[in-house]
C-alpha cells in the first residue's frame, strides 16, 4: 500500500465513529428549514450535503481542510526553485486534511507518475472525434471512455464488503488524476498546436509537468500549480462538486462521476464563465478598437449587457457575498506579473465599474467578482489564447476535490442520494394554509 493511502486508512479508521455516532444519536436534531423559494429557487442555502475537504464562508471565502488560501499556499512544500506548492502535496492535504511534509509530497508525487501512463485508446477517441468539437467534451469523453480500467468496478462484480468500498475509488481516483495533466494538454496541443503533442517529462511534478506538455515556458508552471490548487473545491454544493457526488453515490465509478462533473462545470454559469468573461472583454476591446474604455464607456458597456437580458461573466455568486478570495490571489499574481497588461486594465476596470452598477440594478445578491474574472486573463498573458480551453483548466483542477470528495463518500459509506420532490400544487396548498395561519 502506499504511504498516502496508509494514512488515508488510518484517517478513515478515527472519522467513521463520529459519523455514525452522528447518526445514532443526533439523527432528528433539525439543520434548518427549507421555504417555498428555496425549492423553487435551486435548493439555494439548503444545507443537506457533508463534506470535510473545504467550506465556503459567505464572507470569508474558500477554507481547505481549515486553511485560508494564503495559509494553504504558505504552509505547503514548495517545488524546488518555485514560489509555489507542489499539487501532490496539496492532495495530500485534501486528502488527509494534515499538511505534508516534502517527503510527503514528493512521495505522492512519484505515486501519480507510477500510474500516469494514458491508454492509446484515450488518444484514439479524442483524435476520433471532429477537431472543431469544445476541448470540454472532448475532456468529457476522454474520461469517460477510461471507465473500462475501472478497478472499483471490477471488485464491486467480485463482492465488496461496504467498508472497502473506498479502497478501490482511491486506486482509480489516484489512476485518473494521474493522467489527466496529459489528456488536459493532449487536447490542447491537438486542437491548437497544430496537433503537435509534447511527451511527459517524468523528473516533472504534476503541475510542471503540464506546463512542460502544453509547452509554455516558465513561469507557467507555477500559474498551472496555483490554477489547479484554486479551482480544486469550493465545498458541495457547486454543480460540479455536487454533480460528481450525486453520481457516485449511485455507486457509479469515479470515471462516470468525473466525466459528469465535467459536464456540470461546462455550463456558462459555471465553469464556463472563464471563457465568457475573456469573450465579452474581446468583444468590448473590439469595439473600443484596443484602447482601454474609460469608466463611463465601460460602464456603458455593461449596461447594455443587462439591458440585453445577459449577465455579466464573471460576476455574482452563489453563496459567496464578497469578493472571491480566489479572484483576490489571482489579481494579486496579476499585479506582481502583468501590472500592465492590456487585458487586466479591462479586467481591474470591471472590478471598479461593475459592482456598483449590479447594485444599481439591484437584482444580483452579490454584486462582487468570482473566480473566473481573473482567471483568463493570466492564462491570456502566457499565450494560451485559446479562451474556449480555459474551463478545462478549471475541471483538471476541480478533479481533486471532487476525487477526494468521492473517496471520504465511500469511506463514510453515505447512500444514494434522493432529495424529495413536490408538485406546484402542493405548494400552492402549504402557502394558502401559511396565509390563513397568518390571518388569525
Ligand atoms: N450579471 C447579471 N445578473 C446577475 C448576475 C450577473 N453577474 N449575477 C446574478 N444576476 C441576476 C440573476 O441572473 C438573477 O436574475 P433573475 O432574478 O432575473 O433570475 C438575480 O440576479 C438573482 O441572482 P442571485 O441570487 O444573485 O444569483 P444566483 O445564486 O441565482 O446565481 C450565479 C449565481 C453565479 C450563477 C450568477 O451570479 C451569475 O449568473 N453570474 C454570472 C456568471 C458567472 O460568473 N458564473 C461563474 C460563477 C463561479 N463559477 O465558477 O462557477
Ligand atoms: C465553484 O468554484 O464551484 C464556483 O465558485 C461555484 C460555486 O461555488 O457555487
Amino acid at each position: 500500500m502506499s504511504k498516502l493511502k496508509d494514512k488515508l486508512q488510518e484517517k478513515i479508521e478515527a472519522w467513521r465513529p463520529r459519523t455514525t455516532a452522528l447518526l445514532k444519536k443526533a439523527g432528528d436534531v433539525k439543520l434548518g428549514d427549507v421555504t417555498i423559494g428555496m425549492a423553487i429557487g435551486g435548493a439555494r442555502g439548503v444545507k443537506c450535503l457533508v463534506t470535510d475537504i473545504s467550506y465556503l464562508d459567505p464572507q470569508e471565502g474558500i477554507r481547505f481542510r481549515g486553511f485560508t488560501i494564503p495559509e494553504t499556499l504558505q504552509k505547503l512544500p514548495k517545488v524546488p526553485g518555485s514560489d509555489m506548492p507542489y499539487v501532490e502535496g496539496f492532495l495530500y492535504l485534501l486528502l488527509t486534511g494534515d499538511v505534508p511534509t516534502k517527503a510527503d509530497a514528493e512521495e505522492v508525487a512519484g505515486e501519480l507518475k507510477a500510474r500516469a501512463a494514458v491508454p492509446q485508446y484515450v488518444f484514439d477517441v479524442l483524435r476520433a472525434m471532429p477537431r472543431d468539437t469544445h476541448p470540454m467534451t472532448m475532456l468529457s469523453a476522454a474520461i469517460l471512455c477510461m471507465q473500462r480500467d475501472s478497478i472499483y468496478v471490477k471488485r464491486y462484480n467480485e463482492g465488496l464488503g461496504k467498508n472497502d468500498h473506498w479502497d478501490p475509488t482511491y486506486e482509480d481516483a489516484m489512476n485518473l488524476l494521474a493522467r489527466l495533466p496529459e489528456i488536459g494538454a493532449y487536447i490542447f496541443r491537438m486542437k491548437y498546436r497544430a496537433d503537435t503533442p509534447i511527451a511527459p517529462d517524468p523528473k516533472l511534478d504534476w503541475g510542471g509537468n503540464f506546463a512542460h506538455m502544453m509547452g509554455v515556458p516558465q513561469p507557467y508552471d507555477d500559474v498551472s500549480r496555483l490554477y489547479f490548487i484554486l479551482h480544486s473545491d469550493h465545498e458541495s454544493g457547486n454543480v460540479s462538486a455536487h454533480t460528481g457526488h450525486l453520481v457516485a453515490s449511485a455507486l457509479s465509478d469515479v470515471y462516470y462521476s468525473a466525466s459528469a462533473m465535467i459536464n456540470g462545470l461546462a455550463g456558462p454559469l459555471h465553469g464556463l464563465a472563464n471563457q465568457e468573461v475573456l469573450r465579452w472583454i474581446q468583444g468590448v476591446m473590439e469595439k473600443m478598437g484596443g484602447k482601454i474604455p474609460t469608466e463611463e464607456e465601460m460602464g456603458k458597456f455593461v449596461w447594455d449587457t443587462l439591458e440585453s437580458g445577459q449577465v455579466v461573466p464573471g460576476f455574482g455568486h452563489a453563496v459567496l457575498r464578497k469578493t472571491d478570495p480566489r479572484y483576490m490571489e489571482q489579481r494579486n499574481f496579476c499585479l506582481k506579473h502583468l501590472p500592465n497588461d492590456p487585458i487586466f486594465k479591462y479586467v481591474d476596470l470591471l472590478f471598479k465599474v461593475v459592482p456598483p452598477i449590479l447594485e444599481k440594478q439591484g437584482k444580483a445578491k452579490n454584486p462582487w467578482p468570482n473566480v473566473d474574472a481573473q482567471s483568463g486573463v493570466i492564462q491570456w498573458y502566457y499565450g494560451v489564447r485559446e479562451y474556449d480551453f480555459y474551463t478545462c483548466l478549471f475541471g483538471i483542477g476541480r478533479a481533486l476535490g471532487v476525487m477526494c470528495n468521492i473517496i471520504w463518500d465511500r469511506a463514510l459509506g453515505y447512500p444514494i442520494e434522493r432529495p424529495k420532490s413536490v408538485t406546484t400544487a402542493m405548494l400552492e396548498e402549504v402557502a394558502a394554509k401559511a396565509e390563513a395561519a397568518a390571518k388569525k
